[in-house]
Order: structure tokens, then sequence, then C-alpha cells
């Protein structure tokens, strides 16, 4: 029996890489003089590297290995996050990382269904509250039972550890619960750790490798006005 649904934040809940993320990262290696910029298309071959730091840390290996090889290089990174964070952060306080249509609607329909929402995600939590306080209000963060993200676990997706340390916290087994995610390093994270997912895909995930999804969608938002009336109406 279904008794939980966790979600992923980045491109799941709301679109976040390219208004917010994005420009966070851009932001900070421009204040730090590093002569770094991603841009879009780049940027989303890079989402390949789940996380921010290793993100970055990829990069500087494979673009800039005279900036990896840098006796400050950890402390850079370190710096170079904390920047990109508080970028981040104000950019999802200003509404910039708006939730995907039908977020809103099946948050309340879990709720009403007794079931419980909770969250599995790479990125930093500051994120997450960012994000859940601009988009849902100063409850949004209540309406999950459990928030796993960016370094409650060692290693980020695609490995499982954030999924087991999600269904450790909520208590429940792998079976009872589905998980909604955008990319397919996020199916195959939670596809490791046994849950079944559904993908909410879009414009910058379609044509990934979603093997072993229950369902690829191109969104959770409702139908179209005109379909959803003939639907009630019961005509083709
Ligand atoms: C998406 C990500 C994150 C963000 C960056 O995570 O890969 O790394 O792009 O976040 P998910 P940080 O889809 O699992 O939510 O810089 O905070 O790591
Ligand atoms: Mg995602």
């Amino acid at each position: 029996d279904l008794r939980a649904v966790i979600f992923d934040v980045d491109g799941t809940l709301a679109d976040t890489e390219l208004n917010g993320h994005l420009p966070a990262f851009n932001q900070a290696f421009a204040e730090a003089g590093l002569g770094w910029h991603w841009s879009a298309p780049e940027y989303l071959r890079l989402l390949a590297i789940a996380g921010g730091k290793e993100r970055m840390i990829h990069y500087a290996r494979t673009q800039h290995p005279d900036v990896a090889a840098r006796a400050d290089f950890a402390e850079l990174i370190t710096h170079l996050h904390q920047e990109k964070t508080r970028h981040y952060a104000a950019r999802a306080a200003a509404g910039a990382t708006p939730l995907r249509p039908g977020i809103r609607r099946l948050l309340d329909e879990i709720a009403d269904a007794g079931l419980t929402a909770a969250i599995a995600t790479t990125t930093t939590l500051a994120n997450v509250h960012a994000l859940l306080r601009a988009q849902l209000g100063a409850g949004g963060e209540k309406r999950f039972a459990v928030i796993g993200a960016g370094d409650s676990v060692a290693r980020k997706k695609p490995a499982p550890d954030i999924y087991q340390w999600a269904l450790a916290e909520l208590g429940l087994s792998s079976e009872a619960c589905l998980a909604i995610e955008d990319s397919a390093i996020g199916v195959a994270a939670a596809r490791a750790a046994g849950l079944p997912v559904v993908v909410t895909a879009h414009a910058e995930s379609i044509g990934e490798d979603f093997s072993g999804a229950r369902a690829v969608l191109d969104g959770l938002g409702d139908p179209a006005p005109a379909e959803g009336a003939r639907a009630l109406a019961g005509t083709p």
C-alpha cells in the first residue's frame, strides 16, 4: 500500500536550474574573478554531475586543471559554493524558481488522501527552505514530513543513499513509497533504493534514459481546459 510520495526538488518540484542555480554559479564565479562562465547548454551537460560542489570540481578538473591543482582548491570550492548558495537563496526568495504546474494541487491531494510527502534531493538544505518558503509560504516546509538534502549523505544521486536516508527517517519500506523524479540520475537513485518512480520530464530532460520508471509523463499539471471539459462531458 502506498504511504508516502518522495519528491526530487530541482526540475521536479520547481524550475530551478536555469533561473536559479545557473545564474547563482555564474555570479559566484564572476565575484571570485576566475573568468569562468557557464552557458545554458554547457550547464545542462554538467547536470550529469549531481551536487554543486561536485559539479564545480568536475568542471575544474576537466577544463581548468591549473586551478584544480592549486593548493587552496578545496577552500576555493567551499567558498564558491557558499557564495553560490547565498545567491541561489536570494533568487528563490525573490520568486525566480516557480513550482512546476500541478505540484500545488498534488501536495494538497497527497495530504487529503492521508499520505505523507517527503523530499530526497542533492541540493543544499538552505536552498530547499528558501524555495518552499517563497513558493508555499511560511508553513511550506511543514508540508514535508522528511527533507533529505545535500550533505545528509556522503554519496549524491545516482547513488541510492539519499532515498535510503529518507526511507529510514520515514520508517517505511521502499514498496510503500513512490518517487517523483525528472532526470535519469534521479531515476537511477530511486531505483537503486528499490522505489517505484514516476518521471515528470521537461524540455531539458526529455530524451534521457528513464528505464526502470513506472511511467514517464511530460508534467503533472492539469489537462488543458478543452480536454478536461470533454472528459467531463463524456464526449470523445
Ligand atoms: C539537482 C542538482 C543540484 C543543483 C545544485 O538536484 O544536481 O546539484 O543543481 O545544488 P535534485 P547545490 O534534482 O536532486 O534536487 O549547489 O546546492 O549542490
Ligand atoms: Mg531533479
